[in-house]
């Protein structure tokens, strides 16, 4: 039985601050308009916030480009807001999360416009700089073939000084060098910075990439063009990564009561995740894995298709190998299927329809909520989700399209002549899916703001609002609510259980139980295309009873001798 924490039990909304609430009319979100929204988000029953940065920044790649950690930018407001918005939460009994993007800066941070003056200045080696490799025709080439995430080669060549900086993301997101202790202390004061004006922890951006590959080697070339040669396993989870991870909770959140989970993106090794996350590592509480939301990525990312699409067998084996590993192993998981990252789980895991029926589109909410609320770990949710916001319509074209990612796979796409299959993709799997305005009411602009939105607002919002769902009975967001309210009332077995998946074979049904501290929980879910009979294990048949229905989708849940009938998309929680 793992030791009960309130950052275990907690429910964390993510707020992605650009496209939550505009205050003042220049059309993009901001901190007052987050604090316009606390008693809601506290109507909803979410405990922690995460905000997305909202640092100084030249927004090249939406605030994960940072020029001044100890400064706030003014399209979101001032350092007063900030205060402001740590107090809000605190009143209301909630936490709040700050965004820690610490791999690299922007390339307008004073520390990189310093180390980018000459070789010798006192920040020179606080990022990464190379010599050129010379080239089969005496040419300058970078010093290794490692692809950027965002494209392109991962070194930008800097004419003052003759040299490659490294940027694992974008030119203007250079790489710190966190093998020199002078960037990690700098990092550290910027943490306990924060951490003092009452921040309760951090979500630590792309966390696993601030270890490399000793000698930062060439990557093994498999890929026809060398530069869509993904080279993650060498810019990630690297020899002192545990090390560097120790150091930050001795010198900064061991003095605190904090909440941290780390974002390691291309970390599949679930030992390497338990050495980040075990209870008596003293690293991080947990992190974020993207095996659900990359079922389907191709070996480049996300904009190349996998070999074959994803089934119900991918999905079932990812989530029992999560659960068991970390239950068995004294670990603890984190569980998101959205994020600003990410598009709207109601339209990505069901992409033969783009346009989902509302009734369909409410239930297929409906039952990845119930997937969500029934696993074990800290339980995340990201904005619209509650209301089953969805992907952008496929009427819209690339200016619409807002993410730096996306316009350079499309330019790419364009150049190498295959902008249908970039459609594809995007269209499913674009991160923009994910940053639409938040759709608040069927006023202009859905009430997210009085000016020219900075995105285009999805052009469903007329019908689905949190104003019309929030009073409306069977809705997503009343779903949402119910979930919240479930899992805090039975944690002991939903958010500490056990776990065990049920029924291996079935192509038709998700099902699993739980058991802890004396309560037993089975969740079905029906992704057949109809109604399935579904018989019930011997050892789950006590719970199945109308009185322990806790969530159930819609319509009524026939309870047969030792079996159930669901209806198309029925998901259904006994407790
Ligand atoms: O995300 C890193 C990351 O894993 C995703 O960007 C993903 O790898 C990428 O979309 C390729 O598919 C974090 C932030 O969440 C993201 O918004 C930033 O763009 C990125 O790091 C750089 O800071
Ligand atoms: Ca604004």
């Amino acid at each position: 039985r793992s030791t009960h924490r309130w950052w275990k039990e907690a429910v964390v909304y993510q707020i992605y601050p650009t496209s939550f609430q505009d205050s003042n009319g220049d059309g993009i979100g901001d901190i007052p308009g987050i604090i316009s929204r606390l008693d809601y988000l506290k109507s909803l029953g979410v405990d922690v916030l995460w905000l997305s940065p909202v640092y100084k920044s030249p927004l090249k790649d939406m605030g994960y480009d940072i020029s001044d950690y100890l400064a706030i930018d003014p399209r979101y407001g001032t350092m007063e807001d900030i205060e402001k918005l740590i107090s809000g939460c605190h009143q209301r009994g909630m936490k709040l999360l700050m965004d820690l993007v610490v791999n690299h800066t922007s390339e307008e941070h004073a520390w990189f416009m310093e180390s980018r003056k000459d070789k010798i200045n006192d920040k020179r080696d606080w990022y990464i700089w190379r010599n050129p490799k010379i080239g089969p025709n005496g040419e300058r080439i970078p010093p290794n073939n490692w692809r950027a995430v965002f494209g392109g080669s991962a070194w930008d060549l800097d004419e003052t000084t003759q040299q490659y900086y490294l940027h694992c993301f974008l030119p203007s997101q250079p790489d710190l060098n966190h093998e020199n202790h002078l960037v990690r202390s700098a990092v550290h004061r910027v943490m306990d910075f924060w951490l003092k004006k009452g921040v309760d922890g951090f979500r630590q951006d792309v966390i696993n990439l601030i270890s490399k590959a000793p000698g930062l080697p060439d990557a093994p070339i498999t890929f026809p063009d060398q530069f869509l040669q993904p080279a993650y396993p060498l810019f990630s989870n690297g020899p002192r990564l545990h090390e560097f991870l120790k150091e930050m909770r001795t010198a900064v959140l061991s003095r605190y009561d904090t909440m941290t989970v780390g974002e390691m993106p291309w970390c599949t090794d679930k030992e390497e995740v338990l050495r980040c996350v075990g209870e008596d590592r003293g690293e991080l509480d947990m992190i974020f894995q993207f095996d659900i939301i990359e079922m389907d990525f191709g070996p480049a990312g996300r904009f190349t298709d996998a070999s074959e699409p994803w089934t119900l067998k991918t999905l079932r084996d990812i989530i029992e190998g999560w659960q068991s590993f970390m239950i068995q192993n004294s670990g603890w998981n984190s569980i998101a299927i959205e994020s600003h990252d990410q598009p709207r789980s109601v339209t990505r895991f069901f992409p033969e329809d783009l346009y989902p029926g509302n009734e369909d589109r409410e239930r297929r909410a409906k039952m990845m909520a119930t997937l969500c609320a029934a696993q074990s770990g800290t339980l995340f949710m990201f904005q619209g989700q509650e209301i089953g916001m969805q992907n952008i319509p496929t009427s819209w074209d690339i200016d619409d399209y807002k993410d730096i990612e996306t316009k350079n796979a499309y330019q790419l796409a364009k150049e190498k002549g295959h902008l249908e299959q970039f459609w594809n993709a995007a269209r499913l799997k674009a991160r923009d899916n994910g940053r639409t305005p938040v759709q608040w009411d069927g006023t202009e602009n859905a009430g997210f703001t009085k000016g020219s939105p900075w995105m285009r607002v999805n052009d469903d919002y007329k019908e689905w609002n949190v104003e019309e769902q929030v009073k409306k009975e069977g809705s997503v967001w009343s779903f949402w609510k119910n979930v919240l309210e479930v899992r805090k009332k039975y944690r002991g077995v939903l958010v500490y259980g056990g776990f065990e998946m049920l029924d291996k074979k079935s192509e038709d049904v998700l099902a699993w139980r739980r058991e802890g501290e004396g309560k037993q929980a089975l969740v079905v879910m029906n992704w057949k295309e109809g109604p399935v009979t579904w018989k019930v294990p011997e050892k789950a048949q006590g719970v199945v009873k109308e009185e322990n229905v806790r969530l159930k989708n819609y319509g009524e849940v026939k309870i047969g001798e030792g079996e159930i009938m669901l209806s198309k998309w029925e998901a259904v929680l006994f407790v």
